[in-house]
């Protein structure tokens, strides 16, 4: 054979992807800046902290307060608020990222760390997603994974005094690497599962996992 050689041929194509990638064509040039990315794109800053809720404020004390998990765990948790705060006590600084545009920058955060909570009730095998239930009857779904980032966590305190609670007191969940619709206040139990189960505004529209760093803003972003 005349032309007998591996190199395959060089589409039109190929050389044009070719000087795409000389010229980094298509690249925004954020990624090569991190610290103009703090703020997830479509977002804007703000200093105050706006309250987003179902119209309604549970008025739930810390005496009163429990904590219920359950469902695929070894060792399910019914904790008052003096066995919760007994645990191993974490301090995490956040941003929040609201799917309604808003972040707000440097939360102070104190409670028990969703990792620490795992410690304790071991998820058996088969748990893959957790929900979280909430006293104003809201739920919300996530991966287990993304329950258990590392600086994620159950808060009873910003900024160094008690969640107040028109933000979610006594205790609301804080992860920061999604949409703060994630975030459950007023929470009241954690459930561990094989399957997703969608939540309140999951199953009205929005995304089921919510990374703002990939605008998952909506169902089928
Ligand atoms: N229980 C409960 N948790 C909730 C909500 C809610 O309505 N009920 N709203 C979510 C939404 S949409 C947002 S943006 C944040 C708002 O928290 P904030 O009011 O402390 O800013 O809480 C999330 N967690
Ligand atoms: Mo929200």
């Amino acid at each position: 054979m005349a032309d007998d050689t591996d190199e395959p041929p060089v589409s039109k194509l190929t050389r044009s992807k070719q000087r795409w990638a000389r010229e980094g064509r298509f690249l925004t040039g954020k990624a090569s800046r991190p610290e103009e990315q703090r703020l997830p794109p479509g977002q804007h800053l703000t200093r105050d902290w706006p309250t987003l809720d179902l119209g309604l404020t549970p008025q739930i004390s810390r005496e009163r307060w429990r904590l219920d998990v359950y469902g695929a765990v070894e060792h399910p948790i019914f904790w008052d608020f003096a066995q919760f705060t007994a645990q191993p006590q974490a301090k995490f600084t956040s941003d929040i990222h609201c799917v309604t545009t808003w972040s707000r920058y440097d939360n102070q955060w104190e409670g028990l760390a969703t990792r620490d909570l795992l410690m304790a009730c071991q998820p058996r095998d088969e748990a893959r997603h957790v929900v979280l239930h909430s006293h104003d009857g809201y739920t919300t779904n996530l991966a287990l994974e993304d329950f258990a980032a590392e600086d994620a966590l159950l808060a009873h305190s910003w900024s160094g005094a008690p969640l107040e609670q028109e933000h979610g007191g006594p205790v609301r969940l804080v992860v920061p690497h999604l949409y703060f619709w994630k975030s459950a206040k007023w929470l009241q139990s954690i459930e561990f599962l094989a399957e997703d189960t969608p939540g309140y505004w999951e199953v009205r529209g929005y995304h089921n996992r919510g990374d703002p760093w990939q605008e998952q803003r909506y169902s089928g972003d």
